[in-house]
């Protein structure tokens, strides 16, 4: 790596949370030659895209930020319990800024391809800008929530109006004031923006396919004192927090469906409702497991809905009916059911009847045309996958990424794919990332990834691969954890389902971020068990391994 036979030790795609770290940490922590690319024209990721009114965070900020340098995390003061989009971006920028890792990273610049050398242990990395760059290593920090979906709609084009999708938001804002306006999409996205839009549009129409499981933030500011007692605490709370299945500190479960008692269990989900209704669903240790204790929480939280929304059509329309709470993402709203009782704001479902196309003037639903000024698609991601399979990925055999993935993706504890010497993913299908606080699982994996080039190294190697029965593997330990549950229940973004033709498979690792980080240590001690250093054996004879090493 010190022969200057590549003109980069590690590219790292994507400057979000994970690539700002992973510069960082590569670059300044391992003294590694650096090359970051970055499609959007500036750090950021998620937050740098997802500007729609309303966007925040559903972790709690304190806790959904870098633990890494004591600095950082004493001098940053988090307004909010749960921070808006746009300070979480000046934080991300902040942290850029000190360590200085901008001056590594290109921005405006997409990777378009990687192909692997087998011969030189290398990738070949091009970029839509006309640019080719040869790296030992590629890191995909290339995010879960990275590729906006905007579904097939017939005539999209007609439409005269504007069409603004939450995940590619204008920067420079949108005013909607006295406008008709449209919302299509009900998720997280939606369900944020949805009671801010309705503030300042005249009217807004909400088109729900399905209906989803939404709970109060309670969010609020930060006192003084609450932030100083967290900064104080922080190493404890953190160590406490990756000892969790979630990699944040939640209220932990009052016991099981079939002992706890049945008044007791109601009045705590109360409680939790009105404190915060992020720890509902872990009320119940049993929530996603038994269809019982599910339907249980599940009536609770649709009783709440009930009490909330004045019009009874429109209630009964909101109640989620199609799927296990916490099966998918749970919403985190702020006011999202009272913005029902607005007189400015109506719901159509379009559940039996879909969108049949855009018009001109707006959207036909069956023969009913509805005229808007605006149209904002909220119709989520090509999640977990789509940012990775975007790129032509070539390893070992001119083999694709896609073609290994053609069946849906198969990767050993998350960070590399057999077949793809080299090539690391931070929070890829088959990390437990999407399931936790995702900072925390990205932490972690920059950690366990520069730990283990460092090994690399050291040994004078300049290969690594998963082995092929390691990873198939983990591959079959996800699918039986995830067999256990109720998340095949879902037609969820987990499982692939929002994309037509996407292989319905559940993408992460449900065994608990603290499980994930003791397997990923036990896997380091034993010489990074089940990960080929140096050549691997594929179809063909391999090389031996001496003429391959010690460069
Ligand atoms: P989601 O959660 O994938 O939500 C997308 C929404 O868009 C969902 O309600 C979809 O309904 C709806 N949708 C998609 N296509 C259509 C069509 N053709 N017609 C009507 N409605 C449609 O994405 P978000 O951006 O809200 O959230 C993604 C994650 O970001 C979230 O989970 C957090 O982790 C942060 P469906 O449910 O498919 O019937």
């Amino acid at each position: 790596m010190t022969t200057r036979r590549t003109d980069h030790d590690v590219v790292v795609i994507g400057a979000g949370f994970a690539g700002v770290y992973l510069v960082h940490k590569l670059r300044d922590g391992l003294g590694l030659r650096v090359r970051g690319f970055e499609r959007g024209a500036d750090v950021g990721g998620t937050w740098y895209w997802n500007r729609y009114p309303g966007a925040r965070c559903d972790f709690e900020s304190e806790f959904y930020s870098y633990s890494f340098d004591d600095d950082i995390q004493q001098e940053w003061d988090w307004s909010e319990k749960y921070a808006g989009q746009p300070e979480i971006l000046s934080y991300i920028k902040h942290v850029a800024q000190r360590f200085d890792v901008r001056r590594s990273i290109t921005f405006d610049t997409a990777v378009t391809g990687a192909v692997f050398d087998d011969e030189r242990d290398a990738w070949q990395v091009t970029t839509d800008r006309g640019e080719t760059v040869t790296a030992t290593f590629v890191v995909a920090a290339t995010g879960n929530l990275s590729v906006p979906l905007t579904p097939t709609f017939e005539g999209i084009e007609d439409f005269a109006g504007t069409i603004h999708h939450t995940g590619d938001w204008p920067h420079e804002g949108v005013d909607f004031s006295g406008q008709d306006v449209a919302v299509i999409g009900t998720g997280s996205s939606g369900i944020q923006a949805i009671p801010v839009i309705a503030e300042q549009a005249a009217h807004l129409t909400v088109f729900q396919r399905t209906a989803t499981f939404s709970v109060p933030a309670a969010n609020r500011s930060l006192e003084d004192q609450e932030r100083r007692a967290t900064k104080r605490n922080y190493a404890a709370l953190r160590k406490a927090a990756a000892d969790t299945r979630g990699g944040i500190l939640l209220e932990l479960a009052v016991g099981d469906f079939r002992t706890a008692d049945r008044v007791a269990v109601r009045a705590e989900l109360e409680r939790r409702w009105r404190a915060s209704g992020v720890s509902v669903t872990a009320t119940l240790s049993d929530t996603l497991v038994s269809p019982e204790a599910n339907e249980f929480v599940a009536e609770f939280v649709r009783d709440k809905i009930r009490a909330t929304v004045k019009d009874p059509a429109t209630a009964a329309l909101l109640e989620p009916r199609d799927y296990p709470i916490g099966t998918k993402r749970l919403a985190v709203d702020t006011g999202y059911y009272e913005t029902y009782n607005r007189p400015n704001v109506s719901l159509v479902s379009v559940r039996e009847t879909p969108i049949s196309r855009f018009t001109e003037r707006g959207l036909l639903v069956g023969d009913r045309e509805y005229a808007f000024d605006s149209i904002v698609l909220a119709t989520g991601f090509d999640a977990i996958t789509g940012a990775l399979e975007r790129i032509d990925i070539t390893g070992v055999g001119r083999h694709t990424l896609r073609e290994a993935w053609a069946e849906g993706p198969k990767s050993y504890l998350g960070l590399m794919v057999h077949g793809f010497p080299n090539f690391f993913i931070v929070t890829g299908p088959g990390s437990p990332g999407v399931l936790t606080n995702v900072v925390a699982s990205i932490e972690h994996h920059v950690g366990w990834i520069a730990a283990h080039i460092d090994s690399l190294r050291d040994a004078g190697v300049t290969r690594v691969e998963a082995d092929a029965q390691a990873q198939a593997d983990w591959v079959a330990h996800v699918a039986e954890l995830a067999g256990r549950t109720l998340f095949g229940r879902a037609a969820s973004w987990y499982m692939g389902a929002n994309i037509p033709g996407k292989p319905r498979v559940f993408m992460a690792y449900l065994g608990g971020f603290r499980a994930y980080r003791e397997r990923c240590e036990l896997v380091a001690e034993a010489g990074y068990e089940g990960f080929i250093h140096g050549p691997a054996l594929h179809e063909a004879v391999a090389v031996p391994t001496s003429e391959r090493t010690g460069v």
